[in-house]
């Protein structure tokens, strides 16, 4: 996968981008990654890269021009790209997004600063606009590297297979167990039995029951649409919490419904 940040600020990404599975990822090839400097894409003497609103106002807005010619020279021709601008009035980004956004030969992240981008610039040429959550950030960078970084570890050969992603939060619906390792005990703290078991399946019903309680407690709100096997609503039946589920599974379906 190609991917190409549009920023005035590219010394942002230096760092992010030579640490730990990403730094991996682009030295075995699985991605390249293009940061682009809009500044050398103005054309007038002082490389103007934003001017004064038109209609008055505080700040400065970014002219369209220098990004046009910057987003032309990213862009690989033929390829199947997505042209992607960080704004706090984009649509929520989340993992099922990361997974759609993954599967495209090219992402191009267009990175705002001072008040944002001039709207033709938007119109033209920005396929979706994506926010990371409800906060004002100082400019687009920061939320381009969120975006990036889970993309990347969902392509194919970027994760090792210790490091597999379908047990991830979120990548079954539910959050993920918590983890426990050495040394037995902490502080007098002891990790549950069962882990220390060696019963596969024991460990794996106990951590089928952390998950749905966890989710329960935290975010009950991913329950919704949600369905078990027999042989998991057993498990959680076992454990006391199924009741519970069923009730909020149930809840959060009645007030889809009114919703609509
Ligand atoms: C800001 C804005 C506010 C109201 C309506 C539209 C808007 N567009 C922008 C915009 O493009 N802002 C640029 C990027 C320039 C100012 C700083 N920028 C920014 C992006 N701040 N916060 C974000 C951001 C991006 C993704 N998720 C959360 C916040």
């Amino acid at each position: 996968m190609f991917i190409d940040c549009l920023t005035i600020f590219p010394e942002f990404f230096v760092s992010p981008l030579q640490e730990g599975i990403v730094r991996r990822a682009l030295l075995d090839g699985k991605i390249e990654i293009g940061v682009h400097n809009i500044r050398e894409y103005a054309t007038d003497r002082h490389s103007m890269t934003d001017d004064r609103p038109f209609g008055g106002g505080e700040g400065m807005v970014m002219k369209p021009e220098p990004l046009s010619r910057c987003l032309h020279a990213a862009r690989k021709e033929g390829a199947d790209s997505r042209v992607i601008l960080l704004s706090p009035v984009g649509e929520q980004f989340d993992q099922k997004m990361a997974e759609r956004l993954a599967s495209h030969e090219q992402l191009i992240l267009v990175c705002g600063r001072y008040e944002g981008v001039d709207e033709r610039f938007r119109q033209q040429y920005v396929d979706e606009e994506i926010s990371i959550g409800d906060y004002v950030l100082t400019g687009g960078e920061l939320a381009a590297l969120v975006v990036l970084d889970a993309v990347i570890r969902l392509l194919p050969g970027v994760l090792g297979c210790g490091e597999s992603a379908t047990n991830d939060s979120f990548s079954c619906g539910l959050l993920k167990h918590r983890q426990y390792t050495r040394p037995r005990v902490f502080e007098n703290m002891a990790v549950p039995e069962v882990l220390l078991s060696g019963d596969h399946a024991a460990v794996a019903r106990h951590r089928l029951v952390e998950s749905v309680v966890l989710t329960l407690q935290r975010r009950p709100d991913l329950l919704a649409g949600m369905r078990f096997t027999p042989a998991e609503r057993k498990t959680l039946r076992q454990a006391g919490v199924l009741d519970q589920v069923d009730t909020a599974i149930r809840t959060l379906a009645q007030e889809k419904s009114h919703e609509g």
